[in-house]
């Protein structure tokens, strides 16, 4: 396919294309745009085609650099601006940018090797360049990190081509076009923002770009401007439900809230059914390069809790053990050095493994029901106990530590740490938190320490996870 950007601001050069902190930029003004800082970044040395790393929060800048990265030929390596030193650095020394780009609002991470900030990035002299002439679709757009039950972050590689059938996969069950308006408050550097800005050059569509997601701003923007939908998770939902006064209502042109990223309540759905805001329920995941499966509009009245069906080019079945399994031209391309990783994910016949449990009625509407592994989900992002059990098993005084989860109002699920300690220890809660704060990013840090004498085991000496729930439990001060 020709060059997105290119052909969009062909198409559209008068367009609409981002909406940032009340200014707008045309396609055509967009292009210039990232055309200027792609000729920056051509005034570095750069290995052809290699990775470029990205550390930004949701600005202008940080959608400019992504599109310049990809007008250069290079995929852009993105990293989540939240994850603890340690936890970042293991993703940036996986994917081996040739550079990487920190936005001057992170000063924490411009200390980094090989960093370069916006600002000196700005400063470059523009060097001009050819811009790529197609998007093919087996060629690398970015490599989004994930974290896996095995400890080792996985870079996800998605192509130009994940992208475009997402696209069309989402198109069609939204009905998308150059008329829509997307507001993008999730982070670029998750799959559920950068199919935003994907979305944006194949409809035409204007994204609504936010700094941070602020809920009484997303309110403010549902109900004054023209835009159509919003992708939220499920946190995300309930705050704009609570900041919500009773006699507001979103404006006519909004079709929904785009839901997906983690499990959401019944009790909340059927808010929004009372407060007539249309959810579209999804489940999609990094690999899969956003939603594989959704609900429709007409379909949600009638189908509350189930995620939707699969979109058009998606393939769904569930094994027989329960797990939702898949067939997807949006599925990626592999992990980034981890092959063997990549394949395990696979059946015998060629169907993905998502480590999601779920059910399909007579219908096709996927019910997802919870994990084949001990994942679960805080505010849209994954934590996987085994890592954070990793981390404090190093901690002097622990004989044993076991980490699970606690459903939360707010997050959906927090994670709760239980644990022997050694004979004589003493383990104080703020202690503990402050060791954990060092090492994880902070919402994986247990909310609550349980000091225990024993833990529940079955008959074979494994950690009896059932019995999690009946302990007597007593916190840690
Ligand atoms: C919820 C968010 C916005 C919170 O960020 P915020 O408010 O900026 O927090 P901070 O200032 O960083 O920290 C303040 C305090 O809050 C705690 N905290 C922050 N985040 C969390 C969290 N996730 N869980 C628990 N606590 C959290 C901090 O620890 C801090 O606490 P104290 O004060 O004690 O230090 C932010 O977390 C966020 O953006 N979350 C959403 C991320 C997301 O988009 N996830 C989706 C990932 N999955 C996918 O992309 C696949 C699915 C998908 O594609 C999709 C998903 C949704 C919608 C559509 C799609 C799609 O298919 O396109
Ligand atoms: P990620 O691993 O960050 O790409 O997020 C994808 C994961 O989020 C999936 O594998 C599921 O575990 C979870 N998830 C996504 N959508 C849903 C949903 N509708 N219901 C429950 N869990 C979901
Ligand atoms: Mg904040
Ligand atoms: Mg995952």
């Amino acid at each position: 396919m020709e060059n997105w950007l290119l052909k969009r601001a062909q198409l559209s050069s008068d367009q609409p294309a981002l909406y940032f902190q009340d200014h707008t930029l045309t396609f055509k003004a967009l292009a210039n745009e990232v055309q200027e800082w792609a000729e920056k970044l051509n005034n570095l040395t750069l290995q052809p085609k290699s990775p470029i790393g990205l550390i930004g929060t949701n600005t202008k800048t940080t959608y400019c650099l992504i599109l310049a990265i990809q007008q250069l030929g290079h995929p852009v390596a993105l990293f989540n601006f939240r994850l603890s030193p340690a936890e970042l650095l293991q993703q940036v020394q996986d994917a081996q940018p040739s550079i990487l780009l920190v936005d001057d609002t992170l000063p924490q991470w411009q200390k980094l090797p090989g960093s370069l900030s916006y600002q000196a990035l700005n400063q470059q002299q523009r060097q001009s360049y050819p811009p790529i002439a197609e998007f093919d679709n087996e060629t690398i757009a970015d490599i989004m990190y994930t974290s896996g039950s095995t400890g080792r972050p996985k870079g996800v590689l998605q192509t130009f081509g994940n992208h475009f059938y997402s696209a069309i996969g989402t198109g069609l069950n939204f009905k998308l076009s150059s008329d829509d308006a997307w507001i993008c408050a999730v982070p670029l550097f998750h799959i559920s923002g950068l199919s935003i800005l994907m979305r944006s050059l194949i409809y035409g569509l204007t994204v609504y770009l936010e700094p941070k997601f602020d809920a009484q701003r997303i309110n403010y923007l549902l109900q004054q401007a023209p835009t159509t939908i919003v992708s939220v998770v499920p946190y995300m939902l309930k705050q704009l439900l609570a900041t919500l006064p009773e006699s507001a209502h979103y404006q006519s042109k909004f079709k929904g809230l785009f839901l997906g990223g983690g499990p959401i309540d019944r009790k909340t759905l059927e808010i929004c059914e009372a407060r007539q805001i249309p959810v579209v329920q999804s489940y999609g995941m990094t690999e899969t390069a956003s939603n594989v499966v959704a609900l429709n509009f007409k379909d949600a009245p009638q189908k509350i809790g189930a995620s939707g069906q699969a979109l058009f080019p998606v393939q769904l079945r569930i094994s027989p053990q329960g797990e939702i399994q898949l067939k997807s031209p949006t599925l990626a391309k592999g992990y980034l050095h981890q092959t063997a990783a990549f394949e395990q994910k696979f059946t015998a016949d060629h169907w993905f493994k998502t480590g999601d449990i779920g059910e399909l009625d007579t219908q096709g509407f996927l019910y997802v029901k919870g994990r084949v592994d001990t994942m679960f989900i805080s505010g849209g992002e994954n934590i996987f106990p085994n890592e954070i059990e990793a981390i404090y098993s190093h901690y002097p005084g622990i004989q044993e530590i076991v980490v699970t989860h606690q459903k939360d109002p707010k997050w959906g699920a927090i994670p709760i740490a239980l644990i022997i300690p050694e004979k004589g220890a003493s383990l104080t809660a703020k202690a503990l938190t402050d060791f954990g704060r060092e090492q994880l990013t902070h919402y994986k840090v247990p909310k609550a320490f349980y000091q225990l004498t024993q833990l529940p085991k079955t008959g074979n000496g494994k950690l009896n996870y059932a019995a999690l729930n009946t302990l007597e439990l007593v916190k840690s001060q």
